[in-house]
C-alpha cells in the first residue's frame, strides 16, 4: 500500500491548542517522535529523499495536481474521470497510457469500499506503478567476456554522463570496468569521458579525433580481454534519429561489436531526455530499427515537470526503463524502481 504524507503534513502546519492552565513553567517538551517517512534505513532513506527531491517539478505538475483533485473523493464520477484525464497528459502521461490508467482505476475503484481520502490516491498510485511494473526489468551484468554496454542517443541528452555515472556505480558493486570513447566527432567528448574515467579511477580507452568509432570499440573491447575488464561502457556520439548516415554507423558498430561476440553488444541503452516529453517515444521507436535496444535511461528528470512521460514509455516504448537521472553528480543516478518513483512523484512515503 503507498502512504501519502500529505495529511501529516497538515496536521504538522497546525498544532493542537493547548489547554489553558495556570500553572508553575511547563517542562520542556519532549523530543518529537521522528516522522515516518524518515523510518527506513538511513541509506534507502537518503536515497529515496534524493528521488524526491529531483522529481519535485514533475511532482508539481503531477502529484500536487492529482491530490487536489482527489481531495475528499470517494468515488469516480465523470467529471472527476475530465478532470483526471487532462491532468495526466498536461503531465506527458501520453495518450494510450492515460486512456490505460483511467480504465483500470474506474475498475479497481468498482471492486473496492473506499473509506477515507487518501484511498482514491492510493488506488491511482497502486495503478500507476502496476502499468510500470509490466515492462520493468533491472538492468543486470551477466558474465562475458567483456559484457558490452553500449549508450546510444540523441545530442545532448546525458550519455557521457550516464556513462561516468554508471562506470563509479558498477566499480563500487566490485566489477571491473573500462570506458570506450565511441564519439569520435569532437576532441572534447573524449576529454569529457576521461575526465569522469579519472574521477571513477576506470581506464578509458580512446583514439584521435575522427577515428572510427566501430574500430575504438574493437579496441576497447581487445583492451578488457587483456587487462581484465569483465565490462565495457561505451559512449557514442549523439545523432538525430532523422540523421539516416549517422545511424547507419550505429549499425556497423553493432556489427563489429558481433565479430568479438556474436551475443554483444550485451546491452544497449538508449538515453532520453525527459524534457523532450513525448518526442522521447519517437526516438525510442527510431534506435530501435537500428540497434538492438535492450533498456531505457530517463534523465533529467530534476529539470523538468515532464516526469509523466515515463508512464507513456512503459506503455508504448516496449522497452524497460532500468535507471533514471536526477541531478548532475555521480550519485544521482538510480536504478529504476516503479514503486519508488511513484511514492517519489505522488508525495507519497518511500515504499
Ligand atoms: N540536471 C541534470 N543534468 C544532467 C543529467 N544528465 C546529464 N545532465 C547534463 O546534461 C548535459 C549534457 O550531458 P552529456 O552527458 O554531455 O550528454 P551527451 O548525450 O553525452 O551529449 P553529446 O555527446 O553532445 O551528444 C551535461 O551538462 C550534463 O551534466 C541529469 O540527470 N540531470
Ligand atoms: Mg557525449
Amino acid at each position: 500500500m503507498f502512504r501519502f504524507l500529505r495529511k501529516k503534513r497538515v496536521e504538522e502546519a497546525v498544532p493542537e491548542p493547548r489547554p489553558e492552565v495556570n500553572v508553575a513553567p511547563e517542562p520542556e517538551p519532549e523530543p518529537a517522535e521522528p516522522p515516518r517517512a524518515e523510518a527506513p534505513a538511513p541509506e534507502k532513506g537518503g536515497l529515496f529523499n534524493r528521488l524526491r527531491t529531483g522529481l519535485a517539478r514533475s511532482r508539481g505538475a503531477l502529484g500536487d495536481s492529482l491530490g487536489t483533485l482527489l481531495l475528499g473523493k470517494k468515488e469516480i464520477d465523470e467529471s472527476l474521470m475530465e478532470a483526471l484525464e487532462t491532468q495526466l497528459l498536461l503531465a506527458d502521461v501520453g495518450l494510450e497510457a492515460t486512456e490505460a490508467v483511467l480504465e483500470r482505476l474506474t475498475a479497481r475503484v468498482k471492486r473496492r469500499a473506499l473509506n477515507d481520502e487518501d484511498a482514491l490516491m492510493g488506488e491511482l498510485a497502486e495503478v500507476l506503478a502496476e502499468l510500470l511494473g509490466e515492462q520493468h526489468r533491472p538492468f543486470e551484468i551477466q558474465p562475458a567476456s567483456p559484457f558490452v554496454v553500449l549508450v546510444v542517443g540523441v545530442n545532448g541528452v546525458g550519455k557521457t554522463t550516464t556513462i561516468g555515472k554508471l562506470a563509479q556505480r558498477f566499480k563500487a558493486a566490485g566489477h571491473r570496468p573500462l570506458l570506450a570513447a565511441g564519439d569520435t566527432f569532437r576532441a572534447a567528448a573524449v576529454e569529457q569521458l576521461k575526465l569522469w574515467g579519472t574521477r571513477a579511477g576506470v581506464p578509458v580507452i580512446a583514439q584521435g579525433e575522427g577515428a572510427d568509432s566501430a574500430s575504438v570499440l574493437f579496441d576497447a573491447v581487445s583492451a578488457a580481454r587483456a587487462r581484465g575488464a569483465d565490462l565495457v561502457l561505451a559512449d557514442t556520439a549523439g545523432r538525430l534519429h532523422n540523421k539516416g548516415h549517422l545511424m547507419e554507423e550505429l549499425a556497423k558498430v553493432v556489427r563489429v561489436l558481433k565479430r568479438f561476440d556474436e551475443a554483444a553488444p550485451h546491452a544497449v541503452l538508449l538515453v532520453l531526455d525527459a524534457g523532450t516529453g513525448q518526442n522521447a517515444l519517437a526516438q525510442a521507436r527510431t534506435f530501435a530499427e537500428v540497434a538492438p535496444l535492450t533498456g531505457l535511461v530517463l534523465t533529467k528528470l530534476d529539470g523538468t515537470a515532464k516526469g509523466g512521460v515515463a508512464f507513456a514509455l512503459a506503455k508504448q516504448a516496449g522497452l524497460p526503463i532500468q535507471f533514471v537521472g536526477v541531478g548532475e553528480g555521480a550519485e544521482d543516478l538510480r536504478p529504476f524502481e516503479p514503486r519508488s518513483f511513484v511514492a517519489a512523484l505522488l508525495g507519497a512515503e518511500a515504499p
